[in-house]
């Protein structure tokens, strides 16, 4: 990784932060994208590494576009896309679930990595190199209670990483996805808003992935030799068989 170039987005906490500190650590330089610039720039005086610090939100189609069209020069040849931005907020049924939240979801999860993803293409493809590493989620696999349409958003990256894949098959770049279940982060504090006592609970006695833990598989997907791809990986923590069934200590 030494002197590669990584884009990460949501770089400012949980996996996209554990990343960033992963791949610095194998010498690579990185582009730290996310929406708070306070955060991004405590992450950027931790590493060891050259870094660039992005701010704006992936569900900006047009701060999007308008920040990665102006790369500056040194950064423009991306080696490896690290889509990682993303949430999920609520857990309710389709009936009473809030239509905000909905947007939030697929405008952030599906719409702002497909925007990336587009926006960095053109320059992955006149390189003819790179790698882009979508995170999925166990969601993304199989659908659980009251979470219709975060799964929905991630059975959408699934199926997006997927088509990627074809079309970018004769342009000799890259394209994976890895589908983590239960990762300890803010994850469940922002899907139930703040309300850490309720968060907590998802993570009790089940001994989650830890950011590092889902880091060191993205790590592990970018280090392959340039033959070998990992399409897709599914990182399940132990105690969890599926996205419902668990062997939670009592
Ligand atoms: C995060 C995993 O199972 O909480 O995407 O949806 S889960």
């Amino acid at each position: 990784m030494k002197d590669k170039t990584i884009l990460i987005t949501g770089a400012s906490s949980g996996i996209g932060w554990a990343t960033a500190e992963a791949f610095s650590k194998q010498g690579a330089r990185l582009i730290l994208c996310g929406r708070r610039k306070e955060k991004l720039e405590s992450l950027a005086h931790q590493l060891k590494t050259e870094t660039l610090i992005l701010t704006f939100d992936v569900r900006d189609r047009k701060a999007v576009f308008e920040t990665l069209d102006k790369l500056p020069k040194d950064w423009v040849n991306i080696d490896v896309l690290i889509n990682n931005a993303g949430n999920a907020h609520g857990l309710d049924p389709v009936q009473t679930a809030n239509i905000e939240d909905w947007e939030a979801m697929i405008d952030g999860n599906v719409k702002g990595l497909m925007y990336v993803t587009k926006a960095l293409l053109p320059g992955m493809i006149k390189s003819r190199k790179g790698h882009i590493i979508n995170l999925g989620s166990i969601a993304g696999k199989e659908v659980y209670p009251n979470g219709s349409v975060y799964c929905s958003s991630k059975f959408a990256v699934d199926a997006f990483t997927q088509g990627l894949r074809i079309d970018l098959n004769k342009e000799g770049i890259k394209v994976g996805a890895i589908h983590p279940g239960l990762v300890q982060t803010e994850f469940s504090e922002v899907r139930f808003k703040g309300d850490r006592a309720r968060a907590a609970k998802v993570y009790e006695g089940i001994q989650a992935l830890s950011a590092q833990d889902v880091a060191d598989a993205i790590l592990y997907m970018a280090q392959t030799p340039d033959q070998v791809n990992v399409a897709d990986l599914v990182l399940l923590p132990t105690r969890q068989a599926n996205a419902y069934i668990s062997n939670r200590e009592s």
